[in-house]
């Protein structure tokens, strides 16, 4: 058993519609562990250094713009396969293409306000795990 962590991201889609519960329910009903949780304001800064690696992509200055439109629920998830299992629960980044049971295909409401963000591989998590939370923020 490879027990991880990952981060999510509530966005403000998502936030903004009161869904923080519902989609919290969906998470923890795969088994995951919520092990740490804030809501917060994204300042532009810290958007566009969060998403940096999009720097180049099209769609990046509107990302940055959505992402601190309202506040998003920055989380730790922890348990066995955490970055597969959290993306399998996310769905597709474009919630036409995601399965019916995903949070993408339920809640959000284009390709960009996707409602939930996770990290795509376990050195990435680690590094956006460190970029949001200290140590004492995280408990299990
Ligand atoms: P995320 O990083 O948020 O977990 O989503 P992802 O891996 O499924 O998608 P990614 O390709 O990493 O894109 C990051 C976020 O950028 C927005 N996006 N907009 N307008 C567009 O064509 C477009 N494509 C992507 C989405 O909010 C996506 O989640
Ligand atoms: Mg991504």
């Amino acid at each position: 058993m490879t027990l991880q962590r990952t981060l999510s991201i509530l966005k403000p889609d998502a936030t903004r519609r009161n869904l923080t519960g519902k989609i919290n329910a969906l998470i923890e009903g795969t088994g995951l562990k919520i092990v740490g949780q804030k809501r917060i304001q994204l300042s532009k800064q810290q958007a566009e250094a969060f998403y940096s690696v999009h720097k180049e992509r099209p769609f990046f200055n509107d990302l940055v713009e959505f992402m601190i439109s309202g506040p998003v629920v920055v989380q730790v998830l922890e348990g066995e396969n955490a970055v597969q299992k959290n993306r399998d629960i996310m769905g597709a980044t474009d919630p036409k293409k995601a399965q019916a049971h995903t949070i993408r295909a339920q809640f959000a409401e284009s390709i960009e306000a996707n409602s939930v963000h996770g990290s795509d591989s376990a050195e990435n998590a680690a590094i956006e795990i460190r970029f949001f939370f200290s140590d004492i923020e995280i408990c299990v």
